[in-house]
């Protein structure tokens, strides 16, 4: 495998051709501080109740108003106008955080699936399967390739505290095999580092890895995708506001 680059790149031309960019003061350390205690509580609270200590905190647009202020909010809007060329909307929210107790790895994946109020056959649509108790379905490849990931980051996050892992152009090959995701790993990989209220801007079909911590202290994120269309045949985002 090449070497693993650590590294911020900034444009939104990077986000055509590689498939991300990074951002930095997006949202104030303010806004950081206010979403963490109203999601570390939460996320707290969730993780005591499960043997899971892993997975991260779902469906926040509907129970979070200021998770859904944050992500209809300016700044954001103007980034996403910016990479997808027209107005997006957050159709699916999740908040992770790594700490001594829950900290994990995640192999290398590109994100297929979307969240949908209600199963209705549809062609193109499928497989379907049901995530902590909600309709997810992988939709046809001009949908993914439509959508937008905004990871705000809540914290600093760097190599030693579980930054996400990128392959630069992945997000361009449509869905990968595992002989052609083994492939892509041996090509330039880039380590996300993004400052506390920075944003790591990503297409769902960029392969994505993360490390488990080797420095654990909190890695809190809040990931937010968009999409700039309604879904056909009745179907519907499930977070949609
Ligand atoms: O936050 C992480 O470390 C990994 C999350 C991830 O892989 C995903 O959202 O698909």
């Amino acid at each position: 495998m090449k070497a693993e680059v650590r590294g911020q790149r900034s444009e939104v031309n990077s986000f055509a051709r590689d498939g991300f960019a990074v951002f930095e003061k997006v949202i104030s350390p303010g806004q950081c501080d206010a979403l963490c205690a109203e999601l570390t509580d939460l996320f707290q609270t969730q993780q005591a109740s499960t043997r899971n200590r892993i997975g991260g905190l779902r469906n926040l647009l509907q129970t979070s108003r200021l998770v859904a202020e944050v992500a209809a909010g300016n700044a954001l809007k103007r980034i996403l106008r910016d990479a997808l060329g027209k107005e997006g909307f957050p159709v699916r929210s999740i908040f992770f955080d790594k700490t001594p107790e829950a900290n994990w790895s995640v192999a290398w994946h590109q994100d297929l699936h979307i969240a949908v109020a209600e199963r209705i056959e549809t062609p193109g649509f499928g497989p379907w399967s049901v995530k902590a108790g909600v309709v997810h379905v992988q939709p046809p490849l001009e949908i993914l390739n439509r959508m937008a990931t905004v990871r705000l980051h809540l914290d600093d996050c760097d190599s030693s505290n579980g930054a996400l892992k990128v392959i630069p152009g992945s997000h361009a090959a449509g869905v990968l095999s595992d002989a052609e995701v083994e492939q892509w790993k041996q090509r330039e990989v880039v380590i996300c580092e993004v400052p506390k209220g920075g944003a790591l801007l990503m297409r769902p079909l960029l392969l994505h890895a993360s490390r488990a911590a080797t420095n654990p202290k909190h890695r809190r994120v809040l990931h937010l995708e968009y999409a700039i269309e309604e879904l056909p045949n009745r179907l519907r985002w499930f977070e949609r506001q």
